[in-house]
């Protein structure tokens, strides 16, 4: 494969509600999609971050300089190009995972389109649909969240997550747990909201049979998770925290965590995230698949990813309906609590022309 033309387009789709979490309330996802054209076939990825370093290090502007920079022309420089090349090509260039993710996962897309191979059939999904979880926000009262919930469990998504930090945990908590009853499959993310001076204030959350809770300390002390994870029933999940195989099996190693929540984007893609996927598996640690509040170019992968035998709990993949009015491809429609894994040809969905130009703020050819 050769790669002919690397583009950036700039997207800005409005959220149909505002999302807020411990480090920030977002109401549309300003990312870009990375378009190559290689004289095999063309690709399309979602960048995974935003324009803002508050969920991670990386941002969007930053993205798009060492992509320009740094990363395109040393992929560009392969010879026999293929997408497994593109992760060592990089690898001299240190972090900007999400980053790296995008371009090696167009590469992947255009690869895959070429050869009429799913995402699914590549990394060895096993099922046709993946069950929905949703994130939820944290809310102005309890009785809002509780409408939220009520909604979403109405619309059939079999698993909640509430986003928590100091002030918004125990109480929304319980609330959540007294209206819709113990079996309600229910976590928790803290976003790194925590340290691990409120570990006993942590623990009171044992109460409430959560299946885990995400990410309560800091992203680069998997120590202090394993020293939380020791005084907490409720397993630990790492997020932010996960960067590659090697952190994956390090933390599993020092029980800094008893879930592993997997984010393409955010281990430098998806052949990472399948490495990953493997070591849990063999480890017996579940995973899931976490999300970005992507558009249908990002979630089509991921919920592939989804479909691997690894992914015992539901994930973030919630339906396009979840996020926007109107999103960037054919919605994902939730049926029956699940979500409809992509048979097509590579991510096997495309942008809508009209949709795509509607929300495009600038487009940037690269590299
Ligand atoms: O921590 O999982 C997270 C959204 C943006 C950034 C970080 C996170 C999230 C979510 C929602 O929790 C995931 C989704 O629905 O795509
Ligand atoms: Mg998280």
């Amino acid at each position: 494969m050769k790669i002919e033309r690397v583009e950036l387009l700039h997207i800005a789709v409005p959220l149909v509600k505002p999302f807020r979490t411990s480090f920030g309330t977002q109401t549309s996802k300003d990312t870009f999609l990375l378009r190559v054209e290689t004289d095999a076939a063309e690709g399309w990825a979602e960048f995974g971050g935003d324009p803002d370093p508050l969920y991670s290090a990386e941002f969007t502007a930053g993205a798009e300089l060492v992509l320009r920079d740094f990363l395109v022309p040393r992929v560009a420089a392969v010879r026999d190009l293929t997408s497994a090349k593109a992760g060592p090509a990089m690898a001299a260039v240190k972090g900007h995972y999400m980053a790296k993710a995008a371009l090696e996962t167009a590469l992947l897309d255009a690869e895959l389109r070429a050869a009429g191979m799913s995402f699914a059939t590549f990394l060895g999904s096993v099922h046709d649909r993946v069950p929905a979880g949703v994130s939820v926000g944290i809310k102005p009262s309890v009785p809002e969240l509780l409408d939220d919930v009520r909604q979403y469990l109405d619309e059939g998504y079999v698993r909640i997550k509430l986003k928590i930090e100091p002030g918004w945990d125990l109480e929304p908590v319980r609330a959540v747990r007294e209206q819709f009853g113990d079996a309600l499959p229910l976590q928790v993310d803290a976003n790194t909201a925590y340290g691990l001076s409120d570990a006993e204030h942590l623990r009171k959350l044992d109460e409430f049979g959560l299946l885990l809770i995400e990410e309560p300390l800091d992203e680069d002390n998997l120590y202090q998770h394993a020293q939380l994870q020791r005084r907490i029933a409720t397993p630990v999940c790492l997020d932010e925290s996960i960067h590659s195989a090697r952190d994956a099996s390090a933390a599993i190693a020092m029980e800094a965590c008893r879930v592993v929540n997997i984010k393409p984007a955010r281990v430098g893609g998806y052949l990472e995230a399948r490495r990953i996927h493997d070591l849990a598996r063999a480890a017996g640690v579940p995973v899931w698949c976490g999300g970005m509040l992507e558009t249908g170019i990002g979630r089509a992968p991921n919920l592939a990813l989804a479909a691997l035998p690894g992914f015992t709990l539901p994930g973030d993949t919630s339906a396009s309906s979840r996020y926007f009015a109107q999103d960037l491809t054919e919605p994902f429609v939730l049926r029956d609590g699940h979500l409809d894994v992509p048979q097509g040809p590579g991510i096997g969905v495309d942008p809508i022309p009209e949709v795509l130009r509607r929300f495009t703020v600038a487009r940037r050819a690269v590299g």
